[in-house]
């Protein structure tokens, strides 16, 4: 009696447990799958042709965990000569790819490299995860480095993170070693991801010591069987800091020869290193401009140091020296242009989507089609820092694609910014696309659940530009929720719809850097004075009595759009004829002006915040639906965030229109109900959330 009383309560507890859906097990949750018994016959014995060598060992460990999960055993039977899964390598496929085919009966996984095998294998259980394997199934990554950069801390913090502190325990490494170390990797390599920059770029020179070089490596041989490679930021001034030297000068000999020596010591560490992430003169850090030198020069100087290792240098892009006359947008391109085939050849400019910094929406950043001589990476934010931190659902996918697709023309029609990345236009030698993490400490890795999704979709679009934003959202649902038709549908039409609606209660009608100065996730457009002009929001909204937006025309404005190609300028010179999500990057238009949508700017932009908050109303409402439909957990997580993003896009609404209002002189059109606060009570809210 005794003994069922235990077994039962084994048995509880283990479905309790097994019920805990706190997201922590991501997209990889591996659950039996509907028609098991056929699945299986597909699977009977696994053959590994191709050798061994510890990534092949971590991609037969990772389908020996997804088969048995998904269905109840790995392939076992030996004696079948039928219906089995061979490892087979095959030198025509290209580096990283796979090619999944049938021949007599079996599955091969043909790959050339290693890695092809370990993404051949997540490819192969993302298959019959979401139910649905193709006779042939064969992928190449369009980018060599596909590459998570983190902004962690060596005191444990993250800068611009939201879901809790860094995964990395500096203080108890190396000696101990998270599990979850593990699972990072996992989760990374299950999409291709490749590189990570383990480290903040507003770098401490504390990350290129010994004490921290043992941590570092630490990490970077639990993440080497995942076929992934470690970088670090580095600090510039490092050479004064760490050396002790009287300079950081990029052409003096001893600050030369200092980075050759720590460079050799980083690869007594760690053979496999990928290299250096450098933000120099942006924002406070150091750099060699403070010499007289340029980029170029504080580039190559790392560059020399790192090329007999084989590493890399990406080197941003992201500066913009305080012009209280320029303009912000054009700052890096006047800074970079010129430089263009000055760069070593193992160095990469990396570039923030878009000129100014991660907005909500940005045209693409002019660097992309100026630099035929110089690799280019692509830099994108994960992490929501002015896309609603954790509390707000916005599916980043959608304004990937957006950036991605966009045309460049500078080698005529096609020439997209993906062209540009993945090198097809300019035949360059290295690719990066970098995307800034959004994990963190929190149990469910990205604070909102939903975000799962970001990590999820950047690191598919770095494998692969060309898969769609819906492709992306249905895998990645799938694999999360199951494959329950009506489940994925609405989920789906709440995740494609996300990123418009958070732009239209935030930043509509291309408006961008308007909010609160600490506060990135609110408003602030009436911010007026900081410690740059550029760091306000009357510097980019440039609100007046006659109208509002930035007039970066040639023919009345500042002349800024003049470094697009004539076809892009084209696009974007006609207020009448342009797609108007864009239409405050370029100009200042009349309060009274008709727009294409038959209502004057005033009314166009109450109507955008207004429909904006209805529109988060009706994400919630589609989100309602799913009581019941999915465990109740997640579905209350996800509720309550909603609810916190629909007060947050009151906020935004009622701020944004009140304080326009002032300059429009013009009523809330109807049906629209002003709102019920004044401006004073916005100001005060704002000021009230930035105290400390
Ligand atoms: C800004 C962030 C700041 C980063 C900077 C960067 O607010 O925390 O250090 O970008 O990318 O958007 O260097």
């Amino acid at each position: 009696m005794k003994k069922n009383i235990l077994f039962t309560w084994i048995l509880i507890s283990w479905a309790v447990s097994a019920m805990a859906e706190d997201g922590y097990r991501l997209w990889l949750r591996f659950d039996p799958v509907p028609q098991a018994e056929s699945w299986q016959k597909q699977f009977q014995f696994f053959k590994n042709e191709a050798g061994s060598s510890p990534i092949l060992q971590t991609a037969e460990k990772e389908l020996h965990r997804g088969l048995r999960g998904m269905l109840g055993r790995f392939p076992q039977n030996q004696a079948a000569k039928q219906g089995g899964l061979v490892f087979r390598r095959n030198k025509q496929i290209p580096a990283d790819g796979y090619k999944i085919s049938l021949s007599q009966g079996n599955r091969i996984l043909e790959a050339s490299t290693d890695r092809g095998f370990l993404y051949g294998s997540y490819a192969l259980l993302r298959a019959v995860q979401t139910q649905s394997l193709p006779a042939t199934l064969e992928s190449a990554p369009k980018v060599r480095w596909r590459m998570l950069n983190h902004w962690d801390n060596v005191l444990g913090t993250i800068e611009r993170g939201y879901a809790g502190a860094s995964m990395w325990k500096w203080y108890e490494l190396p000696e101990t070693i998270d599990p979850r170390y593990e699972e990072y990797a996992r989760a990374n390599a299950s999409l291709g991801i490749n590189a990570v920059v383990l480290n903040n770029v507003n770098a401490s020179p504390r990350f290129l010591t010994a004490e921290y070089l043992a941590k570092v490596k630490a990490l970077a041989d639990v993440f080497r069987p995942y076929g992934i490679q470690v970088f670090l930021s580095l600090n510039f001034a490092s050479p004064k800091v760490l050396g002790k030297l009287k300079t950081s000068d990029p052409l003096d000999p001893a600050v030369r020869q200092w980075w050759k020596d720590r460079t050799e010591l980083i690869y007594q560490y760690i053979p496999d290193f990928g290299g250096y992430l450098v933000k120099a003169n942006s924002e406070g850090e150091p750099g060699p401009q403070e010499y007289g030198r340029n980029h170029a020069d504080g580039a190559n100087m790392l560059a020399e140091a790192i090329q007999p290792f084989g590493g890399l240098v990406i080197w941003r892009a992201f500066v913009y020296a305080a012009d209280p006359k320029g303009d912000r947008f054009r700052e890096a391109y006047h800074e970079f242009k010129p430089l263009d085939g000055q760069f070593l050849s193992n160095v990469i400019v990396q570039v923030k989507n878009g000129p100014i910094d991660f907005m909500p929406r940005e045209p693409f950043h002019p660097l992309f089609g100026a630099m035929p001589k110089t690799p280019l990476a692509m830099e994108f934010q994960i992490t929501q820092e002015y896309l609603g931190f954790s509390t707000n659902l916005v599916f980043l996918p959608s304004m990937y694609k957006e950036v991605l697709t966009s045309d460049t023309y500078v080698q005529g029609p096609g020439s997209t910014v993906a062209k540009i990345i993945d090198g097809s236009v300019h035949s360059y030698q290295h690719t990066v696309m970098a995307g800034v993490a959004n994990t963190g400490s929190d149990r469910n890795w990205t604070g909102h659940l939903m975000s799962q999704a970001n990590w999820y979709g950047f690191g598919r679009l770095a494998w692969d530009h060309t898969l769609t934003e819906e492709q992306i959202a249905q895998e990645w649902i799938k694999q999360t929720f199951g494959t329950d038709l009506a489940v994925v549908k609405t989920i789906q039409g709440i995740l494609l719809a996300s990123h418009e609606v958070y732009v239209n209660f935030t930043n509509p009608l291309g408006l961008h850097h308007i909010m609160g100065e600490g506060i990135h996730f609110g408003p602030q457009p009436w911010l007026e004075k900081s410690a740059r002009p550029d760091w306000t929001s009357i510097y980019y909204h440039r609100a007046d009595s006659i109208g509002l937006g930035f007039d970066r025309l040639t023919t009345s404005g500042n002349g800024t759009i003049a470094l697009y190609h004539p076809k892009v300028q084209e696009k974007w010179s006609n207020p009448d004829q342009m797609d108007l999500r864009y239409l405050n990057w370029f100009h200042h238009t009349p309060w009274n002006k008709k727009l294409s949508t038959g209502r004057t700017l005033w009314e166009e932009l109450c109507y955008r915040y207004y429909h904006g908050v209805e529109e988060v109303e009706a994400l919630q409402k589609s989100w309602n639906t799913l009581e019941g439909k999915i465990d109740q957990e997640r579905f209350l997580d996800v509720k309550g965030r909603l609810a916190a993003q629909h007060r947050e896009a009151l906020n935004w609404r009622d701020a944004c229109v009140l304080y326009f209002q002032t300059y429009a002189k013009q009523p809330i059109p109807s049906p629209w109900v002003p709102p019920t606060r004044t401006l004073e009570d916005m100001k005060e809210l704002v000021r009230i959330y930035q105290l400390r």
